[in-house]
């Protein structure tokens, strides 16, 4: 496994439309297993693969608490099928974005198909901090990121002031 490095918004890249897999091969499984380590390591709950720079649809997942098991998830070609119309706010952050975080309103539960690491179809329902970061996570699939559920100006300075730390950091 290798750890794979976490591009930072804004990037192109984290505004592309993901290519679905429509299968599982070796390819696929070995860039979950490094996305998988470079989550772990973050440390984050969730990653998506245009995050380490593969506009592919796929996606891993922690959620289980410190004091719990790991409970790792790969899902290829994620989609979510229900969407309860309980709608709960909470706070995200993005690996993405580091120490940006916004409040964003979602279905407090979903449904999402998937494959998993050997292409079988699955499909899994989930609530609270697991349905958020599912939605997240193909969130960012689509090139959508939690600061496009506030205004314009707010998206604005928060991306410039980004942008701006970049290029400190490149010279
Ligand atoms: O680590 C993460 N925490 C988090 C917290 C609340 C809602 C979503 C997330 S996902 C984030 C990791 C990340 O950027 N995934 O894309
Ligand atoms: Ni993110």
């Amino acid at each position: 496994m290798a750890k794979l490095d976490i591009l930072i918004a804004p990037d192109r890249r984290l505004r592309t439309r993901c290519a679905r897999l429509g299968a599982v091969d070796d390819a696929a499984r070995r860039v979950l297993d490094d996305m998988l380590e470079t989550m772990y390591a973050a440390p984050g709950i969730g990653l998506a693969a245009p995050q380490v720079g593969v506009l592919k649809r796929l996606v891993v997942m922690d959620c289980a608490r410190n004091e719990e098991e790991p409970a790792p998830l790969k899902l290829v070609d994620p989609e979510i099928v229900w969407r309860s119309e309980a709608l709960v706010t909470d706070n995200e952050g993005c690996l993405s974005l580091p120490e940006v975080y916004v409040d964003v309103e979602r279905p407090d539960a979903v449904r999402v198909t998937y494959l998993d690491e050997h292409g079988t179809p699955q499909e899994v329902e989930a609530e609270g901090l697991r349905a958020r970061c599912l939605q997240h996570e193909i969130d960012h699939l689509n090139g959508v990121l939690h600061v496009d559920y506030l205004s314009a100006v707010k998206r604005g300075v928060i991306l410039r002031r980004l942008e701006k730390s970049k290029r400190r950091k490149q010279d």
